[in-house]
């Protein structure tokens, strides 16, 4: 037989597919719909990256698995093209982002995506840049304008000064543009938001009822932020009639404080600071244009001269402002107490305020507070705590909570720490925000029949840095009329967030020719929500929150059924180098295209869905990818040979007949669980046991090649087309296992001692007889049987019984 050559078919099969539309549902028609959705990709200049393939991939098996068990699969692809993203690419090589994006998404869909020979659906391609598409954003926009889900505020914002752009809180890490690293500042300014904040309690509860990663959903859970906490207010000393209000985790720990705290630009910094402080605070609020992300505070503050009195003492406690006091969480002020928190000891020792221990693990225990250098956070038995003293923390807080409330002076509530969804972006590549501003009639959206808001196309699309976007120079762009009125007015020039474009694309791959409605009702219902979404946990918080979010809220405008957009997420595992995320800058890039080119999309589909289980993280190293080539070319010769073998009708031995089956379930069950490194490694076993026998039967080889298909869906299509088979391996039938022929035959054998029965084993049939007598000894009872006494002999009357003699 001719070598195995992915050359001489890989490109063969991929156009026939095409002509035959094989992958193509007939949406209208299908009888098991099954919406098998992956993460559209960036098309950057570099390509598709290897943890783009590695996730695809895997979907793509999985879609491929439920075909052959008789879904009706759609698998669509499409192209998430506006955004920072993509115009960073296009400052870097000094090209139109239009132009270059249209190049990238070819290159992606004809070099690479079509190459990995995933069973996409071309017909229902969608491209975020495209009117046709982005006209649907706008309006989406406009819907949630219109249901007060999109308000324009002035806000401390994060503004990356290197992509010259307002950030996400969620695109904030560490106090870094997620995109570019740099040191993000804080900036004034008005913004559009979506009120995200308000679905907190849902965005959470329903994460209970998803069948989602866990450990996604922990992300969003910790990002949600939900916690309990009291809300109190304590007067300004001096200043009868002022309070200051805080809000804490721990009212257990109210005799412990010993500062209280402001956000920087808090409201009541100007009415309490004392003159003698006024010009060191302004000075430090114009220093603080740093991060208001949780995750990365510096500690800084300055004192306002001013105290507040504390509610059970009545002692004056000095009032800073300090940077990791965050603006918009809570109160935008706290209480505290450094022995119990670690933020505020760091501060206090910093400040030299004093540290006052008013919890510890038991009320003997004592911690010096002069000399700790960890606060004690746990809960525990109150000291120093007035009437509180000698509770544990539990009771105190409770307490303490109803003091307040008795006195209308605090109220126990809950605290979100999600915030509102920042979506402007004062850049050029993206869908511009469907507003116009009227001197008469404020911020009116643009008619829903004058959508879609064309991006104009522009030479100067350069960010400019000035807060304002490049369209705020396009005079032709920003002049219109009021739609309401018709008087002069301007438009809106901020362009909306990259991941709005994302938060909804879903809904438009079955409605992708829909030129009336952004999802057609009748298609929506059939085909949504996705069955499965797969994509990588490095989303859980951007995409995968927006996208959540947008369903519910489309759904509480009466615009979708239902409000969650997945039935089911995985997230694949992320592919590493040495430990390190693969990026340019580390330099550690891995070229799928190389691999696909030198060894065929197969043999590198195979290999990365053999490195590891799915959704587990882990190195990539292309050591052991000869052996996966090696399979593939025995493969080859064993199903060649045995077509011009005679014995190919001949029916299986039970032993044969057993393996076949053993590897039916295993494969299913594994390839289900998304454990496909060990689904390969089953395939690997039943390869070797195949080429050991004298003969195969075209059963053993047609089981082998469907197992196979999904993985590698170019050689299994062409070795079933050259044994004969007139239809394309891929919409075949998914084998099952018969119960039955995977049982083993077991014996079950008396074991006598001495001629008296004292137990039973059961054992294989096909056990050798040594060992049958070596466990008739070893069971518990026999051996207490047998304790004082020595074996004299040990009898197997074969398949009846073992005798056990003994002296
Ligand atoms: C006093 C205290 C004592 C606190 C103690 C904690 C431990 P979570 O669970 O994240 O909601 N806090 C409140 N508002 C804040 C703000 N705007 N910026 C920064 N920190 C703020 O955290 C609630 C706790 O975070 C609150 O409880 C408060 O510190 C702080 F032993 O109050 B705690």
């Amino acid at each position: 037989a001719p070598k195995y050559d992915f050359a001489r078919f890989e490109a063969k099969w991929r156009a026939r597919w095409e002509e035959q539309k094989l992958y193509q549902v007939d949406l209208q028609q299908a009888q098991r719909p099954y919406y098998n959705l992956m993460m559209f990709p960036y098309p950057s200049a570099e390509g598709l990256h290897v943890g783009n393939f590695y996730s695809y991939v895997g979907s793509d098996v999985h879609g491929r698995l439920m075909a052959m068990q008789g879904h009706d699969v759609f698998e669509p692809m499409g192209f998430d093209a506006f955004g920072i993203h993509s115009e960073n690419f296009a400052i870097k090589r000094g090209i139109h982002p239009r132009i270059l994006t249209a190049h990238n998404v070819e290159h992606f869909r004809e070099q690479q995506l079509k190459r990995m020979g995933n069973r996409f659906d071309w017909l229902h391609e969608v491209n975020t840049t495209d009117p046709a598409y982005y006209r649907w954003t706008q309006w989406i926009f406009v819907q949630l304008f219109k249901g007060g889900l999109a308000e324009r505020k002035a806000a401390p914002v994060n503004w990356c000064p290197k992509d010259k752009t307002v950030l996400a809180d969620e695109q904030v890490i560490n106090g870094r543009c997620e995109r570019c690293d740099s040191v993000v500042e804080r900036r004034w300014l008005e913004q559009w938001f979506l009120k995200l904040a308000s679905y907190a309690p849902r965005l959470l509860d329903n994460l209970d009822n998803l069948d989602w990663t866990e450990r996604v959903k922990s992300i969003q859970r910790n990002w949600i932020g939900r916690s309990e906490g009291l809300e109190f207010q304590m007067e300004i000393a001096g200043k009868a009639g002022t309070f200051v209000e805080v809000y804490t985790t721990r009212p257990d720990t109210i005799f412990g404080m010993t500062f209280v705290a402001l956000a920087p630009h808090h409201a009541l910094v100007a009415e309490i600071t004392a003159p003698a402080y006024q010009d060191s605070v302004r000075a430090y609020q114009e220093t603080v244009n740093s991060l208001r992300t949780r995750q990365e505070q510096t500690m800084t503050g300055a004192f306002t001269g001013a105290y507040a009195i504390h509610p059970f003492s009545g002692e004056h406690i000095p009032i800073w402002i300090a940077d990791f006091v965050l603006e918009g969480y809570g109160a935008g002020a706290i209480m505290g107490v450094p022995a119990h928190d670690e933020r505020d000891l760091a501060f206090a020792r910093q400040e030299q305020l004093p540290v006052r221990v008013v919890v510890q693990s038991s009320a003997e225990q004592v911690i010096d507070a002069g000399t700790m250098t960890e606060a004690f956070t746990q809960p525990g038995v109150l000291v120093n705590s007035g009437v509180y003293t000698g509770m544990s923390s539990a009771q105190a807080r409770a307490a303490i909570c109803e003091w307040f409330e008795g006195r209308q002076l605090g109220k126990r509530s809950v605290k979100y720490r999600l915030r509102d969804w920042l979506i402007s972006r004062q850049r050029y590549w993206g869908p511009p925000i469907p507003i116009i501003y009227c001197p008469e009639h404020g911020a009116v959206p643009v008619p829903e029949d004058q959508l879609p808001v064309l991006l104009p196309d522009v030479e100067q699309w350069m960010p400019t840095g000035t807060g304002v976007s490049p369209l705020a120079a396009i005079e032709s762009f920003v002049n219109t009329t009021c739609p309401v009125c018709g008087q002069p007015a301007r438009r809106e020039t901020d362009v909306s967030d990259n991941f709005l474009d994302s938060a909804w694309y879903y809904l438009r791959y079955p409605s992708s020719a829909d030129q009336n409605h952004a999802w057609d009702p009748e298609m929506t219902r059939r085909w949504l929500p996705v069955d499965m979404c797969i994509g990588g946990a490095d989303h859980s918080v951007l995409h995968l929150m927006y996208v959540r979010f947008i369903a519910m809220a489309l759904h509480d405008l009466g615009l979708l059924e239902f409000s969650e957009p997945f039935r089911r997420f995985r997230a694949n595992g992320m592919i590493t180098r040495d430990g390190a995320k693969i990026s340019k800058s580390r330099g550690n890039m891995i070229n799928p295209d190389h691999y696909v080119k030198h060894l065929g999309a197969d043999a590198f589909r195979m290999y990365l869905m053999f490195m590891g289980p799915y959704e587990a993280d882990g190195d990539f190293s292309d050591r052991g990818i000869g052996g996966v080539v090696r399979f593939l070319d025995r493969t080859w010769q064993l199903v060649l040979q045995h077509s011009q073998s005679t014995a190919a009708r001949q029916s299986l031995t039970r032993d044969a007949r057993r393996m076949l089956h053993v590897t039916i379930k295993r494969v299913t069950e594994d390839m289900q669980a998304f454990k496909y490194n060990t689904a390969i490694a089953t395939l690997m076993e039943y390869l070797n046991a195949l080429v050991r026998k004298a003969h195969t039967t075209d059963q053993e080889i047609e089981t082998l090649l469907v197992l196979l298909a999904p993985i590698a869906p170019f050689i299994t299509e062409e070795l079933w087309e050259q044994t004969g088979h007139a239809s394309s391996i891929h919409i075949a039938s998914w084998p099952t296992y018969d119960p039955e022929a995977i049982q083993q035959e077991t014996l079950w054998l008396p074991i006598q001692v001495d001629g008296r029965v004292r137990d039973r084993i059961e054992v294989p049939a096909d056990t050798p007889e040594a060992a049958i007598k070596q466990q008739a000894i070893s069971t518990t009872r026999i051996q207490n049987f047998i304790a004082n006494r020595s074996i004299q002999n040990i009898i197997y009357v074969a398949g009846r019984l073992i005798n056990v003699v003994t002296r």
